[in-house]
């Protein structure tokens, strides 16, 4: 009996850490397929699928090496314990100065155990560093720039309108949308401190650092939503410096990349307007730049993301019209963009397409309109230190709830 309390207090210590990491990872996903949304075990591309390759290797040699280790050690402690009284007060055995054999063997064992571990990390060093020199003309081009706490993404070779005679290249915020099947080179940016962009199930992570112009590639296999995440501390708000990458097949980036190209949608009151467009009217053809793509891509978990493509069914031009008014007066412009509409702020996410999104605040809050109405009443309140409610601060601005409904009309119409 006396002997067993302390065992059995280490066995349920042991249960309840068991169980308590089971219950934590079990917050938001499986913990034992290890299928979280921000996975590095399950993982959707080559680049992460090589990290992933160098991770299990590693593993498996330490694996091995600690059972022999393990193993001797056990061993020697049964094999050579003291078993009896006499025991415990005996002269040491006689001691050796080493055995050749077992030397050379411990060296040559470490050699090959690092041989087996740097074959595939330099391979991995190569094919992880840029696209593969076969793909490279089919690499599709991206700036993502870091600032506390969100990101912004630039597709340079894309051309979009500011208005009739004005274009600028297309500017998102915090969801990049990537063609899938393509390998895409993201050129690393930040305008403020170090931040880290990590896709996990992707690939990750490279830093984003000042006067330094970093890059990583990545390629998604097939369609897919996907959860990201800035990697390195970076203030505040760090921990919910989120965005997420929406890779689409080729078709449908297209139609992706000529809505986002337009300027903002107005929502008119007439009928006939051809403003008032909805998202995605017709399979455009592919573009020129779209080689190399045949895979039939079959989409599935992106379904949230395509509804909000299309505008909302209960939208009130009168609500809109007043938050578009709004967004002037309430100085939203000072620091947002709405390409076609007032405003060329860059201080924050550029939103001409915001309503697009499914994400806001740097992929914290779902985009609906709850926690829209919550973001615009008080920023703070929803996400420590941002930049955003430093403004509010700075230029009094407060808003009414009847103008927090106006204005989240007005940015839920911008599809
Ligand atoms: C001082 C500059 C500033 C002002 C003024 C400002 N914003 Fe922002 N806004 C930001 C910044 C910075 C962010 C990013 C915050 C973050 O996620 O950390 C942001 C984020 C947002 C977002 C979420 C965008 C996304 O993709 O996540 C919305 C929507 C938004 N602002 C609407 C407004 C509205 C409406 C007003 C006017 C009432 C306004 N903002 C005024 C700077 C500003
Ligand atoms: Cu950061």
């Amino acid at each position: 009996m006396l002997t067993s309390l302390p065992t059995l207090a280490r066995w349920s210590r042991a249960i309840a850490a068991l169980a308590g990491l089971t219950l934590l990872a079990g917050c938001d996903y499986n913990f034992w397929r290890m299928d979280g949304h921000q996975s590095t075990i399950v993982v959707d591309g080559p680049v992460a699928r090589d990290q992933l390759h160098v991770f299990y290797v590693t593993c498996w040699v330490t694996l091995v090496i600690f059972i022999l280790v393990g193993g001797v050690l056990a061993y020697a402690t049964v094999k050579f314990k003291a078993r009896s009284e006499a025991d415990e007060h005996a002269e040491p055995p006689p001691q050796g100065h080493g055995n050749p054999l077992v030397e050379l063997g411990l060296i040559g064992g470490s050699v090959l155990a690092l041989v087996v571990i740097a074959i595939p990390t330099l391979n991995a060093i190569w094919t992880t560093h840029d696209v593969p020199e076969a793909q490279r003309a089919n690499a599709y081009e991206i700036t993502a720039t870091g600032y506390q706490w969100w990101f912004r993404f630039e597709y340079a070779s894309e051309q979009a309108s500011v208005d009739a005679n004005i274009k600028m290249p297309l500017v998102t915020g915090n969801e990049l949308v990537i063609p899938a099947g393509r390998p895409v080179r993201i050129h690393l940016r930040t305008v403020d401190v170090i931040h880290s962009l990590w896709v996990p199930k992707l690939a990750g992570k490279v830093d984003m650092i000042p006067n330094r112009a970093n890059f990583l590639w990545l390629q998604a296999d097939k369609p897919g939503y996907f959860w990201g995440q800035c990697a390195e501390y970076c203030g505040d708000s760090h921990a919910v410096m989120r965005f997420r990458v929406i890779a689409l097949g080729p078709r449908e980036f297209n139609d992706w990349l000529d809505q986002q190209l337009q300027t903002a949608r107005t929502v008119a009151p007439a009928p006939d307007s051809n403003r008032a467009r909805p998202q995605f009217a017709a399979l455009r053809s592919f573009r020129q730049n779209e080689t190399g793509i045949t895979a039939k891509f079959d989409v599935n978990p992106l379904e949230a993301w395509r509804e909000k493509q299309a505008p909302e069914k209960d939208e009130d031009p009168a609500l809109v019209a007043q938050g578009r008014a709004l967004f002037s007066s309430k100085a939203c412009i000072t620091c947002h963009t709405v390409r076609g509409h007032v405003g060329a702020g860059i201080s924050g996410p550029d939103l001409t397409h915001f309503g697009s999104r499914t994400m806001l605040a740097a992929g914290l809050l779902e985009n609906n309109r709850e926690q829209l109405r919550r973001w615009i009443k008080d920023p703070g309140a929803v996400k420590p230190g941002n930049k955003m409610a430093k403004g509010y601060v700075d230029n009094k601005i407060v808003i009414s709830t009847e103008e927090e409904v106006a204005l989240a009309a007005y940015l839920e119409s911008l599809k």
